[in-house]
């Protein structure tokens, strides 16, 4: 039944079959986190980086009412191009762009659901989506979290942007026992810059000690996700106070403009690339391009885990 909504590619099918390593990438960031062509080219470049390292790219979106994990170059190009045309899809969303039969972006936490679908334990973003600054008020709580806390999907990101507020996103992870896992750091990173002032639950040092806790928690029947925070490297991080103030400015333009819901995320990502002249977008490109060489990496040693 499930193969009538759900569509791998032949390739991503062909080494599931035979167990060999696959990174889940997510549309989101290529039709809202990134303008054309940019976008377009760091979601090319994105799979060369796990194809280097030796893993079989699963970009996932939702083509013609079709859950699609390994997108075609075409595909890839088309969800780029229409940019913010392209709805974007959690949870919530994915029954009604099925039955439509329309084309969506989905999120990470629409992208978990499909990864897990289709048994792809691994996936590499840029950052995820959390609780709101203000949020005590506005209750803005990403889906992402939500996904985090039931589905069995190892998400490897560059932390959380402090767009968001980190504190009680680490909170709310830790209520819903969702592991935050430093890579080779004992400091939650923010996105941009390597430091936030906040801690992981663990760091690990390589990647089989790492495969190993993942396949134990779900080996034990702990379902749910596990975060990785992997720091943008030293070279592309940003300098503190010129992103914390485009930032801050970001959030004040936002809320002048009242804009809510689903819109802010993208609103915000492509305000602060105004802010910082297009310095924010740089260091973007690269912390994805980490992020892909240690989901390839890490989806090598899972594949060799055994009880
Ligand atoms: N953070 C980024 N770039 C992105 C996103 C987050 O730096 O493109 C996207 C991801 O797809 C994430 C989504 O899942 O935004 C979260 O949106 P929201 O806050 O509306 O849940
Ligand atoms: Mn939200």
């Amino acid at each position: 039944m499930l193969n009538h909504y759900l569509k791998i590619s032949p390739e991503v099918s062909k080494a599931l079959s035979e167990g060999k390593p696959v990174v889940a990438l997510e549309s989101t960031i290529i039709a809202h986190g990134m303008p054309y062509p940019k976008n377009v080219e760091t979601a090319l470049a994105v799979e060369n980086i796990v194809r280097k390292n030796k893993a079989i790219p699963a970009t996932i979106a939702i083509i013609d009412g079709k859950l699609c994990a390994g997108l075609s170059k075409k595909e890839i190009q088309h969800i780029g191009k229409l940019g913010q045309k392209v709805v974007k899809v959690s949870r919530r969303d994915i029954p009604f762009i099925l039955a439509q039969k329309i084309t969506g972006a989905t999120t990470v936490a629409s992208t978990m659901i499909i990864a897990e679908m289709a048994r792809i334990p691994i996936f590499a973003t840029g950052g995820i989506g959390g609780v709101h600054r203000g949020a005590a008020s506005s209750m803005d709580v990403s889906a992402d979290l939500q996904e985090l806390a039931n589905t069995n999907v190892a998400v490897v990101s560059a932390g959380a942007k402090s767009i968001l507020d980190l504190k009680l996103t680490l909170e709310y992870l830790e209520t819903y026992g969702v592991p935050v896992v430093g890579f080779k750091t004992d400091e939650f990173p923010a996105f941009y810059t390597r430091k936030s002032g906040l801690g992981v639950d663990y760091r690990v040092d390589n990647v089989t000690d790492l495969a190993k806790a993942i396949f134990t928690k779900w080996d034990l029947g702990l379902n749910g996700g596990v975060l990785i925070a992997n720091p943008i490297l030293k070279k592309y991080q940003m300098k503190f106070e010129p992103i914390t103030e485009a930032i801050e400015k970001a959030i004040q333009v936002a809320e002048k403009k009242e804009i809510q819901g689903k819109k802010i995320t993208p609103f915000l990502l492509a305000k602060i690339e105004k802010l910082t002249k297009g310095k924010s977008l740089d260091a973007n490109i690269q912390l994805v391009y980490n992020n892909a060489k240690l989901a390839a990496k890490l989806a090598i040693a899972y594949s060799k885990q055994t009880i």
